[in-house]
């Protein structure tokens, strides 16, 4: 198992490579190039000096999150296909440079959700929140005006200005869109491309929806057991795997989150871990929360301890932390509590190795 942090390149980041470097027990990052265009080739030289950059401080560039599906993919128009030779040739470059791992989403639209990016906490920190009710009653250019406004000046993954642009014909788009068809989208992208990254030995590991509930007539692919399974069947190679990210499939509190990563780590099918804590005040409304089991409604013991048992040996990262110690980062990102929560899920680990034998 590896333990990264996920950081932001290209100086849109508050925290350093300087100060990942010093997490015990981090060895590197999970990042992108953000200013390269939706459906364009990730250059090779670009690639290459990311990496150098990144090794400089003696961090290891691990992991690519995310590298952006272009909607006309996920629509399904027949533009797609220039596309997908893109994406296809992006997997070639990222092999290149020793990427092993592609964390990517097939969330239509927009990324994540949050009704609040700065709810404060009664010990006074303060933590993305979510309330259905709101979201679903807000306009989504509010909500998109909400996320940028709260954003603190950085870019936030999934909330590109571009994306925002062409947001309201996107949702319109999608309202005839069926589930089924959604997946059909789906896997027309992963035959084309899983063939590619076992070529390349890349593994894709696609992120959950995250909230996993339905907003605005749009389709939801990821959001619980059944339809991970769907998922797992529409391309059997072991190659089409997860992201398997605890606050966003836990957001749904008839998830059993240390069932699914036992089930999906049994399998071989989970390649990268976003570990985080959520708290719910009642259903689809919750918190994010500090990572430890103490402070969420998730076990992250039995959630570490199903990923150990089960022959878990890719990537972790803790996920989204609180604001604490006045710090001022990009929601979600800061290095404090992040920091903090890569330490205890490390703690976890050692623990339950040390327990139950096996190797770190
Ligand atoms: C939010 C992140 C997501 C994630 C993408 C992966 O903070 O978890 O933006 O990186 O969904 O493609």
């Amino acid at each position: 198992m590896k333990m990264i942090i996920r950081w932001f390149s290209g100086g849109d980041d508050s925290v350093t490579l300087k100060q990942i470097r010093q997490i015990p027990g981090v060895s590197g990052v999970a990042t992108m190039i953000s200013d390269i265009p939706v459906g364009e080739v990730w250059p090779l030289e670009r690639l290459k000096a990311l990496r150098s950059e990144i090794q400089e401080v003696g961090l290891e560039l691990e992991v690519i999150e995310s590298v952006n599906i272009h909607e006309d993919i996920k629509k399904g128009l027949p533009s797609r296909d220039r596309y997908i030779d893109n994406y296809c040739a992006t997997i070639r470059n990222l092999s290149e440079v020793g990427i092993k791992c592609l964390c990517y989403n097939f969330m239509p639209v927009m990324d994540w959700a949050r009704s609040n990016l700065a709810y404060l906490l009664q010990d006074g920190s303060a933590a993305m929140a979510y309330d259905h009710d709101i979201v679903s009653n807000m306009n989504p250019a509010l909500i998109a005006k909400e996320m940028l406004s709260n954003s603190k000046g950085y870019t936030l993954p999934g909330w590109e200005p571009d994306r925002l642009k062409l947001m309201s014909a996107d949702i319109e788009f999608y309202q005839s869109m069926s589930s089924d068809q959604y997946f059909e989208n789906l896997k027309v992208f992963l035959d084309a491309v899983i063939p590619v990254a076992e070529r390349y030995d890349v593994k894709m590991a696609i992120h959950p929806d995250d909230p996993p509930f339905s907003l605005y007539g749009l389709p939801k692919l990821i959001n619980n057991a059944e339809n991970i399974h769907k998922f797992l069947k529409l391309n059997s190679s072991p190659y089409n795997g997860l992201t398997f990210c605890t606050g966003s499939l836990g957001a749904d509190i008839h998830n059993d989150i240390p069932a699914m990563a036992k089930e999906f780590a049994s399998q071989g099918r989970i390649h990268f871990a976003h570990l985080r804590n959520i708290k719910h005040s009642q259903e689809k409304v919750f918190t994010e929360s500090a990572h430890l089991s103490t402070c969420g409604d998730l076990d992250m013991y039995e959630v570490v301890k199903a990923l150990h048992h089960n022959g878990f040996d890719e990537y972790i990262r803790p996920d989204h932390g609180r604001m604490i110690w006045d710090e001022q980062a990009r929601p979600g990102y800061g290095l404090y509590d992040r920091a903090l929560g890569a330490n205890y899920l490390l703690g976890l680990w050692e623990a339950i190795d040390k327990n139950y034998g096996g190797q770190i």
